[in-house]
C-alpha cells in the first residue's frame, strides 16, 4: 500500500493572502489566524503577502492575478459574507465561492494552490464563532490546508517524475 499526504511544513513556501475589507471586524481575525499559523509552521515573514480588496466579490479575480504572477506557491482567499435583509447575500456568496473554486482549478495547472475561507453566515455571531472563537479560525484552517496541498503536489510531482 502506498499512502501519500502533505506535510505541515512551510519553510521556503511563498503565500499570498487575499482578504476583503468588507466586514473587516471578521476578516482581520481570519488574516491574523492565517499569518499566525503560517509562521508557526515555518513560513518566513517576507514570504507572506497580504492583499486587501473591497469585498468578497473582488476576491476571485485578484486571487487569479496573484496565482498567475508566478510569485506565490499558494493563494489563500479570506472573506466574510453575512446575511442582511435582502437577497444580496445569496448573490455575493455564490459568486465569491464559485469564482474562487474556478480560480483554484485554473491555478492548479499553473502549479499554484488556492484555498478558501470565505465565511457565509446567517449572522454576525456565526461569523465570530468561525473567526477565532468557538468554531476555531477558518483563516488558519485555509492557510494550513494550503501548506498541506503545496507539499502534497510537490510529492505527487516528484513521484510522477521518478516513474518516467
Ligand atoms: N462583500 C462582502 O465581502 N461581504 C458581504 O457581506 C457583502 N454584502 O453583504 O454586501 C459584500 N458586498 C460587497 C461586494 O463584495 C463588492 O465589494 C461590491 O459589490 C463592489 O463590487
Amino acid at each position: 500500500m502506498t499512502t501519500i499526504a502533505g506535510k505541515l511544513r512551510a519553510d521556503g513556501m511563498r503565500f499570498a493572502l487575499v482578504a476583503s475589507r468588507f466586514n473587516s471586524f471578521i476578516t482581520d481575525k481570519l488574516v491574523q489566524g492565517a499569518v499566525d499559523v503560517l509562521q508557526r509552521v515555518g513560513a518566513a515573514a517576507e514570504d507572506v503577502t497580504v492583499v486587501w480588496v473591497p469585498g468578497a466579490l473582488e476576491i476571485p479575480a485578484t486571487a487569479r492575478t496573484l496565482a498567475r504572477s508566478g510569485r506565490h506557491d499558494a493563494v489563500v482567499c479570506l472573506g466574510a459574507v453575512i446575511r442582511g435583509s435582502t437577497t444580496h447575500f445569496d448573490h455575493v456568496s455564490t459568486a465569491a465561492l464559485s469564482g474562487a473554486a474556478q480560480v483554484a482549478l485554473e491555478a492548479e495547472s499553473q502549479g499554484v494552490v488556492v484555498t478558501v475561507a470565505i465565511l457565509t453566515t446567517e449572522n454576525l455571531e456565526q461569523a465570530i464563532e468561525r473567526a477565532g472563537s468557538k468554531s476555531g479560525n477558518k483563516g488558519a484552517d485555509a492557510a494550513l490546508a494550503a501548506v498541506e496541498l503545496v507539499d502534497l503536489r510537490r510529492q505527487l510531482r516528484a513521484a510522477a517524475g521518478a516513474q518516467r
